[in-house]
C-alpha cells in the first residue's frame, strides 16, 4: 500500500478528538499507511523567518508545518483565497475583492508548499490535496518534476463557467487543474459545471464522460460527496458531556420545541436570510409563537474579512429586533450564541431539538445537516429543514427543502416542520439514515483514493507553468 501524503492550509492533529470527523477519517487512513500530512501551521511570522518545516511526530503519522510571513498570509489566505476565491465560488461575486496583488500571494505561497514538499516525497507516495486554497499546488509540484500520483478534493461548490470567468486570471487556475489526475467535487452539479467549464472555455477533450484530456494531460473528474463519521458521531451523542445537556436542554425546554441552527458565521450560509423566515413565521401564527425558541450558534469565522464584520451587525440587530418584538418576560424567541460550543456537546443539543435549520445560499455540501440526523433518536426524530442550495440537498431528498431567499416559503416550511406527525418524521429520518450511512466519511475517503488508484499514471515532465 502507497504511504498516503494528505496536503491541506490547515492541518488538525490526528490525536484529538476535537478535530472532527474529516480529520479523523483522513488520520485513519494516514494511521494504515505511516502517512504524512503537510499544512501551514497557522503561525504567522517576520518575512525572514518563515522559511522552515516543523516536523512532529503524531503516533504513526508525521506532520509537517511551514509559517506564513505577514505578507504571504494577507494576499494568500485573506486575499485570494478568502476575499476572491471564496466569495465567486460561493456565488458571491459582488463581495469578490479583485486586488491585482493577492494572485502573486497565492502563487508564492503555492510555490512555497510545493518547495518544502518536495524533497518529503518518497517515488510511490499518493498526494491528496485540499481544497480552494490549493489549487494550482500540483501544477507546481509537476514544473519542479513531480511525478507522482496527485488528487485534488473541493470542499466549496464550484460556479457555472460565467461566474467562474468574472475572476482575473481563471483560465490559469482552472488550468492548473489539468495538473491534477483526479478532481473531485462534492456534488453532480459541481462536476456538471466543471464539464462545462473545461470544455467552452478550455476547449478539453471530452473522453469517457470522467475523464477530459487538454494541455498535453487527462484529469478524471467526479462527484465524493463528504459524509460523517457516523459510529463517531453516535458515540459523542451518548457520551456523558452531550447526554447531560440533552438532558439539560429538554429539562429546561419542556413545553417548547426547539429549533437549532449551527454554523460558522459566514455570509454563505444565509443567516439574516434565516433570521427573516423565523419572523415571518412568528409573524404568521401567532399562537405558535410561544412554542418555538431557535438557538442559533454562529461559531466566530474570519473576523478580520470585512464581509464578515458587516454579516455580524446585521445578525445582531436582526437577533435584537426580533426578540424585542416577540419576545415576553418568560420567553424569548431566539437564542443567538456568537463564540463556539465544544464538539462534545453538540450532539445532546441537536437530539434536543424538533427542528434544524440548515439554509445555506450556498454550500458545498453542508456537514451539520447530516450531523443533526445522525444524533436523533430513531422513535422520535427531529426534522431537517435544508436549502436547496446545499451540496447535502442532492443526497437528503425527503429533508424539507427550501429556497431561502424565498422568506415565506422558508416560514411555511418551519410550521410545516413543528406540526409533522410522528410517522412522518420516522419515515423520512430513516430514508435519510441509510443514505447518510452508506455515504459516510469513509465511504469518502475510500472512494477518492481507489479513484486515485485508478487514474492513468501520466505523461511526465509536462511543463505547466
Ligand atoms: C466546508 C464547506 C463542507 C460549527 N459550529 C461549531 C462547530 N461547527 C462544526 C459543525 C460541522 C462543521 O463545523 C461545519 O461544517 P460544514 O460542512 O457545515 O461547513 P464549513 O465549515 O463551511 O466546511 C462545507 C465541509 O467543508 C466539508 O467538506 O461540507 O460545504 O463549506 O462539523 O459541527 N463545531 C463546534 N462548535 C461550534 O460552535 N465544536
Amino acid at each position: 500500500m502507497s504511504r498516503l501524503v494528505v496536503v491541506s492550509n490547515r492541518i488538525a492533529d490526528p490525536r484529538q478528538t476535537a478535530a472532527g470527523g474529516l480529520a479523523v477519517a483522513l488520520a485513519e487512513v494516514l494511521n494504515n499507511t505511516g502517512g504524512l500530512w503537510f499544512g501551514w501551521s497557522g503561525k504567522i511570522v517576520d518575512d525572514a523567518e518563515g522559511d522552515d518545516v516543523h516536523m512532529l511526530q503524531a503516533g504513526p503519522v508525521k506532520l509537517a508545518t511551514v509559517d506564513l510571513s505577514h505578507v504571504d498570509h494577507d494576499a494568500f489566505y485573506l486575499g485570494y483565497s478568502n476575499g476572491v476565491l471564496w466569495p465567486v465560488f460561493h456565488y458571491r461575486v459582488d463581495l469578490a475583492d479583485f486586488d491585482a496583488g493577492y494572485i502573486n500571494g497565492y502563487r508564492r505561497v503555492n510555490q512555497l508548499f510545493a518547495r518544502k514538499l518536495l524533497p518529503l516525497l518518497r517515488p510511490d507516495d499518493v498526494i491528496w490535496v485540499h481544497d480552494y486554497h490549493l489549487i494550482p499546488l500540483a501544477a507546481e509540484l509537476r514544473a519542479l518534476g513531480c511525478t507522482q500520483q496527485i488528487g485534488f478534493f473541493l470542499h466549496i461548490p464550484l460556479p457555472p463557467p460565467l461566474m467562474l470567468a468574472a475572476i482575473p486570471g481563471h483560465d490559469w487556475l482552472m488550468r492548473a487543474l489539468f495538473a491534477y489526475d483526479l478532481v473531485g467535487f462534492q456534488s453532480q452539479s459541481d462536476v456538471d459545471h466543471f464539464t462545462k467549464y473545461v470544455e467552452t472555455e478550455a476547449h478539453a477533450q471530452p473522453l469517457d464522460g470522467q475523464r477530459w484530456r487538454a494541455f498535453g494531460r487527462t484529469v478524471r473528474a467526479g462527484a465524493f460527496p463528504i459524509g460523517i463519521d457516523v459510529d463517531e458521531f453516535t458515540g459523542l451523542t451518548y457520551a456523558s458531556e452531550a447526554v447531560e445537556m440533552y438532558e439539560r436542554m429538554k429539562r429546561e425546554y419542556s413545553r417548547r420545541k426547539l429549533l437549532v441552527g449551527v454554523d460558522r458565521l459566514d455570509y454563505s450560509k444565509g443567516l439574516p436570510q434565516r433570521m427573516r423566515a423565523f419572523r415571518e413565521f412568528l409573524t404568521r401564527h401567532p399562537e405558535l409563537r410561544s412554542s418555538a425558541t431557535l438557538i442559533q450558534i454562529a461559531s466566530p469565522s474570519r473576523e478580520n474579512v470585512s464581509a464578515y464584520t458587516d454579516l455580524l451587525r446585521e445578525l445582531e440587530t436582526l437577533c435584537g429586533s426580533i426578540n424585542g418584538n416577540f419576545g415576553e418576560l418568560d420567553w424569548m424567541p431566539v437564542r443567538y450564541i456568537h463564540r463556539t460550543v465544544p464538539r462534545a456537546r453538540l450532539p445532546g443539543l441537536y437530539r434536543a431539538s424538533r427542528v434544524a435549520l440548515v439554509t445555506p445560499l450556498r454550500d458545498g455540501m453542508n456537514l451539520v445537516a447530516k450531523e443533526f440526523l445522525a444524533a436523533q433518536d430513531e422513535a422520535d426524530p427531529g426534522v431537517l429543514v435544508l436549502s436547496r442550495f446545499a451540496g447535502a440537498a442532492e443526497q437528503l431528498k425527503e429533508a424539507l427543502l427550501v429556497n431561502p431567499y424565498d422568506t415565506e416559503g422558508t416560514a411555511a416550511a418551519i410550521q410545516l416542520a413543528l406540526q409533522m406527525p410522528l410517522e412522518e418524521r420516522r419515515d423520512r429520518h430513516q430514508a435519510m439514515m441509510r443514505t447518510v450511512r452508506q455515504y459516510d466519511v469513509h465511504w469518502w475517503c475510500e472512494s477518492f483514493l481507489a479513484a486515485l488508484a485508478e487514474a492513468q499514471p501520466e505523461e511526465k515532465g509536462t511543463s505547466w507553468l
